[in-house]
């Protein structure tokens, strides 16, 4: 646990986030495995509570950064809810179930209803795949093909993201995050853009 944590940590640190007014937004359809991830990232430096405020909404403060999630798909209130959120998110965190692939048509109208939000316009997307741990997971191809992703920023960052006119840097990223596996480099790739 504190191994992520402390890396996570330590990453939000080096970018000034933590003393930085900043947003992070975790979306995705209800049981892409959001709330799992923001709880696997609170531990007793997070100032709030427990993650979960509402049923489709979780909220977790690092610092002055705050993360939230929000279920899409079907709620038309937590949909309301972040709407007002969208102005000032510096990234968004968008989380697929890998082994629903009769979502993935659902995800994939969510997430090109996300891209075409002015407000969010110029801001990186990090696609985590979740739930590789099970062999009924997708590959990544197959997600990326469903998801209509084909054509991506790249996994190696080698210079920081500030070209806003060509479209959002959006990425993949495979992970578990019950087997914290992969989310690592999909952050690390996160903060490699944003610094
Ligand atoms: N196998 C597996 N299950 C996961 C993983 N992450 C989350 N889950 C499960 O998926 C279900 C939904 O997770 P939750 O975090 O509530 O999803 P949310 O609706 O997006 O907040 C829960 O039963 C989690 O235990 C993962 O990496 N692997
Ligand atoms: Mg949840």
């Amino acid at each position: 646990m504190s191994f992520v944590w402390d890396w996570f940590y330590s990453v939000l640190l080096s970018l000034g986030f933590y003393h930085k007014d900043a947003k992070i937004l975790f979306l995705g359809l209800d049981n892409a495995g959001k709330t799992t991830l923001l709880r696997m990232l609170k531990d007793d430096r997070a100032v709030s509570p427990e993650p979960t405020i509402h049923p489709n909404i979780d909220e977790l403060y690092v610092g002055r950064l705050k993360l939230r999630a929000f279920d899409l798909g079907g709620h038309e209130t937590a949909r309301r809810l972040w709407g007002d959120y969208t102005t000032t998110v510096d990234a968004v965190v968008f989380v697929v179930d890998t082994t629903d692939r009769q979502r993935f048509p659902e995800a994939k109208r969510e997430l090109d209803s996300l891209l075409s939000i002015d407000e969010l316009r110029g801001i990186p997307f990090l696609v985590l795949g979740n739930k590789i741990d099970m062999p009924t997971a997708s590959s990544e191809e197959e997600l990326k093909f469903a998801l209509g992703l084909m054509d991506t920023y790249g996994k190696d960052v080698k210079e920081p993201y500030n070209d806003c006119q060509v479209g959002c840097p959006i990425e993949v990223f495979m992970c578990s995050v019950v087997r914290r596996m992969g989310y690592k480099d999909a952050f690390q790739w996160l903060s490699q853009i944003l610094s």
